[in-house]
């Protein structure tokens, strides 16, 4: 079938197409056109997938007279067979906005202004070579993204580790599924997700734990969504403490108070061991580790869990039952885990569940540590978060040996003197002013970074050498001493790889805006200005496209989890991405993984020997190979701890922040996509009626959102959520304010992280969006004229 996106955006999930367990999806071809544009004025069609989420859904973009004037659905693809989502339907306009960055700036007494690209790079590469010289490598940071492609990814990962030689390297993959690699690592010795999404199509049970993907996965969701319309639908479990879209569909949903995932799943495996449901011969043969769980887990009764989390007992006992009962479980995690204090903690209790369960490695038993961004998985594999390349174990000489063979580099050139330096600990260093000089490549950290005003002041220090390369001048560009113009997707070449490993390759449809120029040029331009060489004084990289750089990186993964050997640009272009690993022996690619046994966690090839479930301390290699010398799945038990930050008088609600359907983080794309930015124009705060009447507000009120770091000032929207539970969208920045910037500090700002804090999980360094105490407080009846809202018009939002 086809569908018409008229109304996507008040029906973001389109008609539905009903299936039975274990039959293909359906297709259903998604179409959007510029107005007035019909499919006959299209003169090419170019192959990609989409930027706006890390579903992978593949599309083909539409071109007319150099422009991108649509896209649609790829029908043929494993993935999203021909949908797509409102944000890819509408999103695409953004490339032709008229304030695209066209020309690189450099900061002049105090202003930046534009210049060519040689002054600008020349200035980058002087401060290198000056703080090499005077600091050493150490002085030198890189913040990347989700949203680069992998052959810019690794061209990163191999300037700063054998080039520059610097441990700080990371990316805005830190705030976002640092967890999910987190738990994989700490459960099966290394990243690489076991699911598949094809698994939706034979679960009989699926389970989604704080993740809205109804709204951030919208095709996942079309997926869900038709099982459950059609025979035989699967059960579906919700745990979130708003009523999103998916707790609507749930057969149970648990609204826990934020901050207690590791109670309530302490609790859920407490009744399926008490309760006999779990798989003996499985655990026998795959696992280490789980007399230790059932000791743990042994007091948290579901009258335990209901306390500390705020549900009812017999909502736990009814998750329980279905969990325990379930013979083909799909469970799926996000950021409502990922974002707390005990991420990896909660994340590796959902990982324990199914090994209790013998659920994984067939079909429809699949587990989905979700990611977020369009291309974190690159970032992870490539080393640009930090780790090394091919999820290679710095705390491994042999694994060390590998890249500098591989690289020609001396292996002392590589630093592996202690773990990766994560983005948080990157912006302390540049406070403390060891770090004077930092590259940020495709995010935008004064809006989505924890406490802003903090990050402004560190990213405006005189000291600090700032450089930003994007697509727009961000609130953080405007921060910076050079701003390179960077092309995006549909105008350069490249590769990545969606939540269940499944690597599309995006082409270049159009020509970039005036000199803006693909991130993996900028990078290569970089690499032959420094010189940098290998020990026989060749260059250090020796590739200069984007299919000689997949190369290299294809040799940089031969015989790790995350091996491309078997796949190439001209592969790629057939109908369908194809999961990785994909190598000589599985040259279609691999659905799942641990299908038998969990190799990857042996300790010669594992990427990680694990840390301490409550300090993060780093497990020594002596330690791990005592503990699991086979390579088994670890079974590891956390005891639940409270949140950080307790409410008080002063303070007496919990904050938690996260997306809308409509937007993508800080709306750079979104924003400017006219019925995206109508569907949702303004910040707002959700809180439950009665939470509504007990602060004596009502719906529509302004009201400034306070915690002890800042404000924010919203619209008030009561809905469907915990009481005492307020939530406010991250989305919203400055750039689209009448003044463009944000105002001096001390007003209530619009970016819900003026009140986040500078905390995060111990174990994977992903700071803390989702549990904060907060208090809200009336600025302006609804109605009464905006006098007090200095920072922005204050809409009334949808
Ligand atoms: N429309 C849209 N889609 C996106 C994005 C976007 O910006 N917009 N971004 C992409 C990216 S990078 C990411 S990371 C993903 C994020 O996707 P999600 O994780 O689905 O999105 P969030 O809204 O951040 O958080 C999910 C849910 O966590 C719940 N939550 C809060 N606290 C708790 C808690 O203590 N426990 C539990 N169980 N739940 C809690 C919130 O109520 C929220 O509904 O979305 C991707 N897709
Ligand atoms: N309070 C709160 N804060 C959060 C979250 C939350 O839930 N609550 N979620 C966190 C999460 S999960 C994430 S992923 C982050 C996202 O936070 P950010 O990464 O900071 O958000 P984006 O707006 O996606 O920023 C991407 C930037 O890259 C630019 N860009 C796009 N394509 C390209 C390209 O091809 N090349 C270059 N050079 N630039 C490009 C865009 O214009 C944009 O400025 O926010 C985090 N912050
Ligand atoms: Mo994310």
């Amino acid at each position: 079938m086809k569908d018409s996106p008229d109304d996507r955006i008040a029906d973001p999930w389109g008609a539905r197409t009903p299936y039975a367990p274990g039959a293909p999806w359906p297709v259903r071809t998604d179409l959007h056109l510029a107005d007035g544009v019909t499919e006959d004025d299209v003169e090419r069609w170019v192959q990609s997938a989409s930027i706006l989420h890390s579903n992978g859904d593949a599309m083909d973009i539409a071109v007319r007279e150099g422009r991108i004037v649509g896209v649609r659905g790829r029908a043929g693809d494993r993935v999203n067979r021909g949908r797509l989502g409102p944000k890819d339907l509408y999103g695409w306009q953004a490339n032709h906005s008229a304030d695209r960055l066209t020309r690189p700036l450099v900061r002049e007494n105090g202003r930046l202004v534009e210049t060519d690209w040689g002054t600008a790079m020349d200035r980058v590469a002087a401060r290198s070579t000056r703080l090499l010289d005077e600091r050493g490598p150490g002085s030198i940071a890189f913040y990347t993204s989700g949203q680069l492609f992998l052959e810019e990814y690794y061209t990163l990962s191999v300037l700063a580790h054998a080039g520059i030689g610097t441990n700080h390297l990371d990316g805005n993959t830190r705030l976002c599924t640092a967890t999910a690699a987190e738990a994989l690592k700490e459960t099966f010795g290394s990243d690489g997700q076991p699911g598949s999404y094809e698994d939706i199509d034979h679960a009989d049970t699926i389970a989604l734990f704080g993740h809205n993907m109804a709204e951030t996965q919208t095709v996942l969701w079309m997926r869900m969504l038709d099982r459950l319309e059609g025979s035989d639908p699967p059960r579906l479990i919700c745990v979130d403490p708003r009523f999103t879209p998916v707790a609507r569909r749930a057969e149970v949903h648990l609204a826990p108070r934020p901050g207690t995932n590791v109670a309530l799943l302490n609790a859920l495996l407490h009744e399926i061991i008490r309760t006999g449901r779990t798989d003996r011969a499985y655990l026998e043969a795959h696992t280490v580790g789980f007399e230790e769980l059932a000791a743990r887990v042994e007091h948290c009764t579901p009258r335990w869990a209901a306390d500390i989390c705020d549900v009812p007992v017999a909502g736990i006992e009814r998750a329980a039952e279905i969990l325990g009962t379930a013979r083909r479980l799909l469970s799926t995690v996000l950021q409502g885990v990922y974002q707390s204090h005990q991420a990896s903690a909660a994340a590796v209790q959902v990982n324990n569940l199914h090994l209790i369960r013998g659920m994984l490695g067939r079909p429809g038993c699949g587990l989905l540590q979700m990611n977020g961004q369009p291309t974190a998985q690159n970032t992870r594999e490539c080393g640009a978060d930090g780790d090394l390349p091919g999820f290679r174990n710095w705390q491994n000489e042999q694994h060390i040996t590998e890249l500098a063979e591989l690289w020609n580099v001396d292996p002392e050139r590589i630093p592996h003197y202690g773990p990766p330096t994560h983005a948080l600990q990157i912006f302390r260093y540049a406070e403390q002013g060891s770090v004077r000089m930092l590259w940020i490549t495709g995010t935008n950290p004064a809006v989505s970074l924890p406490e802003l005003a903090r990050i402004r002041s560190i990213l405006a220090q005189e000291r600090l050498f700032v450089v930003v390369q994007d697509l727009f001048l961000t609130e953080t560009a405007q921060l910076a001493d050079v701003v390179l113009p960077a092309a995006t997707w549909g105008e350069k070449t490249g590769t990545f790889t969606n939540a269940d490993r499944t690597v599309h390759l995006s082409e270049k449809a159009v020509e970039p805006p005036g000199e803006a120029r693909p991130d993996l040029d900028i990078f290569l331009d970089y690499a032959a200005r420094m010189g940098f060489t290998d020990k026989d004084g060749g260059a250090l990289i020796g590739w200069h496209d984007p299919e000689s750089a997949f190369a290299a990186w294809q040799r940089c993964s031969a015989g790790r989890p995350c091996d491309y050997t078997g796949l190439g640009y001209d592969k790629l272009r057939g109908a369908s991405g194809i999961q990785w690993p994909c190598t000589a022996d599985a040259p279609d690619g691999t659905p799942r993984l641990y299908t038998d046994g969990f190799d990857h966690a042996h300790p010669d090839r594992c990427e990680s020997y694990g840390k301490d479930m409550v300090t993060g301390a780093t497990v020594t290699p002596v330690e791990y190979r005592s503990l699991n010398p086979d390579g088994k799945a670890v079974i590891k038990a956390a005891e639940y701890l409270p949140p950080h930050e307790d409410r008080s008088a002063g303070f007496p609600l919990q904050l938690i922040t996260g997306r809308t359907v409509y937007h993508f983080h800080t709306r750079t794309k979104t924003g400017r996509a006219p019925e995206l930015n109508a569907a949702a124009p303004d910040v707002w705060a959700e809180i439950s009626p009665a939470e509504a009447a007990r602060q004596g507000l009502a719906d529509g009120d302004l009201v400034d959102v306070t915690t002890p770091r800042g404000a924010v000032r919203a619209r008030l929207r009561t809905t469907a959520i915990r009481d005492g539970v307020v939530f406010v969208p991250f989305h919203y920045g400055y750039w689209d304010t009448p003044a463009g910037h944000r105002p001096p500090d001390g007003s209530p700002g619009r970016a819900a992280n003026e009140t986040t804090i500078t905390d995060w999980d111990p174990l994977s360094k992903q700071p803390l969006f989702k549990t904060a105490a907060a208090r809200i407080t009336l600025a302006a009846r609804r109605g009464t004229p905006e006098t007090a809202a200095p920072t922005h018009d204050a809409g009334s939002g949808t």
